[in-house]
């Protein structure tokens, strides 16, 4: 039988909800071909261009694509270069859709064709909340983002371990009509689940020792994690009042430098990504970072110092503008 292609991003719980969507909106509600869920990561980057799509191919919560006869993105970086970005400018398509300003690729599809999908008996509004709260790190507490069992949170911490094999594309399968519940109660999802939160208690521990809160509420680290999962949000854990994190995640494959501001505390953070892509990396206002590889690893001290150096003085502006 004839089939169609569905593209999304993982490992992401935004991508499987959003290949969830756009596979029943696709199928149901306009009788396309079956779709096979395909998940893609960046690794593909440099020939996504290159590849030749089928008639009919969707795309979402990944990189745009010319051939895509359905495409949904939200990602800055969604068009490889320029000239895409123009032409799919004045394309007038109500297939293709783009917000870089939304906060997951599954609200972007829900708030378009959630009307069309109740019509057709199809109710999603749980999976797109929970998409939507983890693709934009709107936590209610660190504790949440962290220790929380919540049915999606044991699905991320399961896919996060790496060699997930087709579990992402079995799980946009069960999920169109499978309960949330039901599908992270999977035997292969509670094991992997187990072994994550393991990795990310020993990651806790190592963190722990590899952490200290300067004085100017800054949470600076040089941690190695190899064989741990170290989270992102491990700074907020052990010091709630800390208005930043800053860092160095040491790896098998070399280092990575990171800086977040303390999402559950109200204020204007220095343009973390910004500084980041001053020292070679990347991010938005809230985090950035920048990857070294092995041969690299050993600027990374000098880096997170220049890194810090930024940080610090925006805040010293900051603190001269309110006196
Ligand atoms: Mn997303």
């Amino acid at each position: 039988m004839a089939t169609g292609s569905l593209y999304f991003h993982s490992p992401c719980f935004d991508g499987i909800v959003s290949a969830v969507l756009s596979a029943e909106l696709l199928e149901r509600v306009h009788d396309w071909l079956p779709l096979e869920p395909r998940a893609v990561n960046y690794e593909v980057r440099e020939q996504w261009l290159a590849r030749t799509l089928g008639e009919s191919t969707a795309i979402v919560d990944f990189l745009y694509h010319p051939q895509a006869k359905f495409w949904a993105d939200h990602h800055g970086t969604a068009f490889l270069n320029e000239t895409l970005r123009a032409e799919f400018a004045v394309r007038r398509d109500p297939f293709l859709i783009y917000d870089a300003a939304a906060s997951s690729c599954a609200i972007l599809l829900w708030r378009r064709f959630g009307p069309d999908l109740r019509r057709a008996g199809r109710d999603f509004d749980e999976l797109v909340r929970w998409a939507d709260k983890i693709d934009a790190a709107r936590y209610d507490s660190v504790e949440e983002a962290m220790v929380s069992t919540d049915p999606a949170l044991r699905i991320t911490l399961a896919l996060s371990l790496g060699d997930a094999g087709d579990l992402p594309e079995r799980l946009v399968s069960a999920l169109r009509t499978a309960p949330l519940e039901q599908v992270a109660a999977w035997p292969e999802i509670h094991k992997r689940f187990e072994r994550g939160r393991d990795l990310r208690e020993r990651g806790l521990e190592r963190f722990k020792r590899a952490a200290s809160l300067a004085a100017d509420g800054i949470v600076v680290f040089d941690v190695d994690a190899a064989d741990t999962l170290v989270s992102r949000y491990a700074p907020f854990f052990f010091f709630p009042e800390a208005r930043y994190s800053a860092g160095i995640v040491r790896g098998a494959s070399g280092a990575k430098i990171t800086a977040m501001r303390n999402p559950w505390r109200e204020f204007t953070p220095a343009p973390l990504g910004h500084i980041a892509s001053t020292l070679g990396g990347g991010g938005h206002q809230r985090v950035g970072s920048i990857a070294l590889s092995r041969e690299r690893a050993s600027t990374a001290v000098d880096l997170l110092e220049r890194l810090l150096a930024q940080i610090r003085a925006f805040e010293q502006d900051r603190a001269q503008r309110a006196r």
